[in-house]
């Protein structure tokens, strides 16, 4: 029996009457509201209690922001599961230090930033990660990866949903900050869009322009596509402003950025002087078309295409100033552009964009609704059944309204779009709903990310938490259920039926994660999976050992001050939920080594005397045994 019937099952005995009224069943396979709980009268309450032992129902992937991870939640008992290192440095599970994940990190790291980097570290200790998105196959998740930006370092970075693991990172060239990001959602991903927000002179040497007053003609940023699959950069469209948030449509034809800027300033006053800005649109046929005929200038190994106005691959469509969300309805028709300095969003139809590029209709046309939603739009999500969220950061507040209403308000109807406003705690960025970006949107639950918790929590000191609140939207009004503090800084999340995502407990011993020590010990006529041993090779040292539960395969091993060792360790457990851990002491190094998996770490034998390594995860009865000594015998 799968995981989700066992449960449906489980929770089929006491929710009686709430399964068949709450049990909403919106497209995926067996999707079952089995958080709602049933009241006296039997109808659904919307709560967010997960009794002890039991399962969440959803996934969240949330970002880490300025922490530069992503954080696993299970929703609705919005507790913390786990956290991913991505675009930081990570202590408990040596990200940023092991030579696995430091392959990661650097293998597509641009020339330039890597001779930047060498005598730093090698790598970049921080990231800014806003926006987490799954992969795609036929407009819904596919539970394959999880695409995130770095607008700190302009990287786009992939999690492998099978083992929860970032195994790719690529730093895309001629732009500066990654912000908005989407999978392509049709057929498939495919190509991951990527906009580069901050506008920097090309190229950005110090030679040609340093300081310049006429940032119209030097400065610019482009709209990226990269390979989901083998994460290469494939082509750039250079275009006009700053690029902010961005969506794929359900059609696999076009994508749209928001732009701030489009005065091209360089200070916050001239960059918001001017009355309208735009959304860009691109057209994904005419762009390969353009790279595939030799249509481009090619900058840094990328094709870089002209996307300027009145270039053939884009259009830009003329909104109020600092437009800043960007969401594509489950319906597949609508694209919500929301306001930020304007109290409206902007509802544009993709099926008039054909027409759109071939200059048969106006910018204006494209638009179907504009409705007055409050202060300050930022973000919007959609329940799949016809209504939309939208956050109000200056208003603190979430309104719902009906997509419908607003076009037919906007023709001419007196209708009232919205339907329900509710408090939010406080100064809301982000949302989202139940696989909302999904055309299985199945309209149970509402996240809004705020950025302020103010008083809602006890006080922690100068540094508040953010506020992420769960929102009942299985019926007509929003019902907020839970309050949960967060740590720097989650700006987005997305919501992920447990169906579609299928982790491993145990890694694949030929997981290619560990490729490079497989072939090392190839190279050394060792085997990996058993070797306990010491390879000398002039002034460096492999040391190959395996762990399991309560030893490791070396007791202990001796080095020469200076030499250059990498220790490879192999856990050899079958057991799930057994890691093991290699701490060495005094040298800063620690690292994680999860069953059948290798983890290993160079470092500089440069301290004498004797070093106890030990596990730091608690493994056995005997775990704080699970020990060992290196030797570093001093230079004569
Ligand atoms: Cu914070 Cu998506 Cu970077 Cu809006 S963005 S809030
Ligand atoms: Cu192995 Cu603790």
């Amino acid at each position: 029996m799968s995981e989700d019937n066992k449960l449906k099952m489980k929770r089929r005995g006491f929710l009686g009457a709430a399964v068949a009224t709450g049990g909403a069943v919106a497209g995926g396979a067996g999707l079952l509201a089995s958080s709602q709980s049933a009241n006296a009268e039997g109808a659904a309450e919307p709560s967010d209690h997960v009794a002890p032992g039991d399962l969440d129902e959803y996934y969240v992937f949330n970002s880490g922001g300025q922490s530069g991870e992503v954080r696993i939640l299970g929703m609705p008992s919005m507790r913390e599961l786990m956290r991913i290192p991505v675009f930081n440095y990570d202590g408990a599970t040596g990200w940023g230090q092991t030579n696995e994940s430091r392959r990661v990190m650097r293998e597509k790291m641009l020339p330039d930033t890597k001779k930047f980097l060498e005598d730093k570290g090698g790598i970049f200790r921080n990231g800014d990660l806003h926006h987490p998105h799954m992969s795609f196959t036929d407009g819904t998740y596919d539970g394959r990866y999880i695409f995130v930006n770095d607008k700190a370092n302009t990287r786009v970075g992939r999690i492998r949903c099978d083992v929860m693991k970032c195994d790719a990172m690529v730093e895309i060239p001629n732009v500066s900050g990654i912000h908005g990001l989407r999978p392509q959602r049709y057929p498939k991903t495919g190509y991951v869009f990527a906009n580069g927000e901050h506008i920097i002179p090309w190229p950005n040497d110090g030679k040609k322009v340093l300081d310049t007053e006429n940032a119209k003609e030097d400065y610019w940023t482009a709209f990226t596509a990269i390979d989901g699959d083998t994460m290469d950069v494939k082509w750039q469209v250079l275009v006009d402003g700053n690029l902010d948030n961005m969506d794929a449509d359900y059609q696999g034809k076009y994508a749209f950025s928001t732009c701030y800027n489009s005065e091209k300033g360089l200070d916050v006053g001239e960059m918001s002087s001017s009355e309208t800005d735009w959304v860009v649109v691109f057209n994904i046929k005419r762009i390969e078309e353009g790279v595939k005929n030799g249509d481009f200038k090619e900058i840094n190994g990328v094709p870089v295409l002209d996307g300027k106005h009145g270039s053939k691959y884009t259009r830009y469509i003329p909104v109020p100033n600092s437009p800043h969300g960007c969401n594509a309805a489950p319906d597949g028709i609508h694209i919500v552009l929301n306001g930020k300095l304007s109290p409206t969003v902007s509802v544009i139809d993709v099926r008039k964009l054909d027409d759109f590029f071939d200059d048969k209709i106006e910018a204006k046309d494209l638009v179907v609704a504009q409705p007055e939603l409050g202060l300050g739009p930022l973000h919007t999500a959609f329940d799949g059944k016809g209504n939309a969220f939208t956050t109000l950061f200056i208003d603190s507040q979430m309104v719902k309204w009906n997509i419908d209403k607003a076009i037919r308000k906007y023709k001419g109807e007196d209708v009232d779009p919205i339907i329900d406003k509710i408090d939010v705690h406080y100064q809301p960025g982000h949302n989202h709903t139940s696989m909302g970006e999904t055309k299985e949107a199945d309209g149970q639950w509402l996240v809004s990310l705020n950025k302020f918790s103010k008083d809602r929590f006890l006080n922690v000191g100068v540094l508040k938490p953010e506020n992420d609140q769960l929102i009942s939207i299985s019926g007509e009004k929003m019902k907020l259920v839970h309050d949960g503090p967060s740590y720097a800084e989650p700006h987005d999340m997305i919501i992920v039926h447990r169906s579609k995502v299928n982790p491993v407990s145990i890694w694949n011993r030929d997981d290619k994660f560990w490729e490079e020590a497989r072939e090392q010990a190839k190279k050394d006529g060792v085997d990996l999976d058993t070797a306990n041993q010491i390879v000398r090779d002039g002034d460096k040292v492999r040391v190959y050992m395996t762990a399991t539960a309560p030893a490791y395969g070396l007791p202990k091993f001796e080095v020469n001050e200076g030499d250059e060792v990498t220790v490879y360790v192999t856990n050899k457990e079958l057991i799930e939920d057994l890691t093991h851990g290699f701490t060495l002491e005094g040298y800063g190094i620690a690292m994680e080594i999860g069953p059948q998996a290798t983890s290993s770490v160079t470092f500089k034998a440069d301290r004498p005397g004797v070093h106890w390594y030990y596990c730091q995860w608690f493994c056995h009865a005997l775990h704080m045994e699970m020990s060992g000594r290196m030797l570093v015998k001093p230079k004569a």
